[in-house]
């Protein structure tokens, strides 16, 4: 890493103990690294706000594939928003419930609109999705 600036962080004791105690559970080998990662979700989550820049991430959905033309519904949905969608994963995950993972690139606007439709779906169980920057 080149260009290191260092800061000073003002902070209540309990609240600092707490972080340590998260981080320290994460992994983290110091305080430095979980907050250049927090400072780096938060600037990807002003992205995802500000609805114009281009993301990359995946988005998972949890569904009874035989309960109302959900697969097909998804589909439809999946067919209409190929320009932001690289792949889509589907695990039959047991005899009732499907598990499929959509890949997707591109303008935060779309995938944002994306999501919207998926998760707003009735009788789709979970949806989750995770993003980051494309660097
Ligand atoms: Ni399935």
């Amino acid at each position: 890493m080149n260009n290191i600036k260092r800061f000073g962080v003002s902070i209540e004791e309990e609240l600092l103990k707490k972080f340590d105690e998260l981080i320290e559970k994460r992994g983290y080998n110091s305080r430095s690294e979980a907050i250049r990662d927090l400072i780096r979700d938060y600037l990807v989550k002003e992205k995802w706000e500000v609805k114009r820049e281009k993301i990359i991430g995946s988005i998972s959905i949890i569904y009874e594939h035989d309960i109302y033309d959900l697969s097909n519904k998804l589909t439809d949905i999946q067919h209409h928003y190929h320009e932001v969608i690289i792949s889509t994963l589907h695990v039959h995950f047991d005899e009732k419930n499907c598990l499929e993972v959509i890949l997707v690139k591109g303008k935060v606007e779309k995938i944002k609109k994306l999501y919207d439709e998926i998760s707003s779906l009735k009788w789709v169980k979970h949806t989750s999705i995770s993003v980051t920057d494309i660097i």
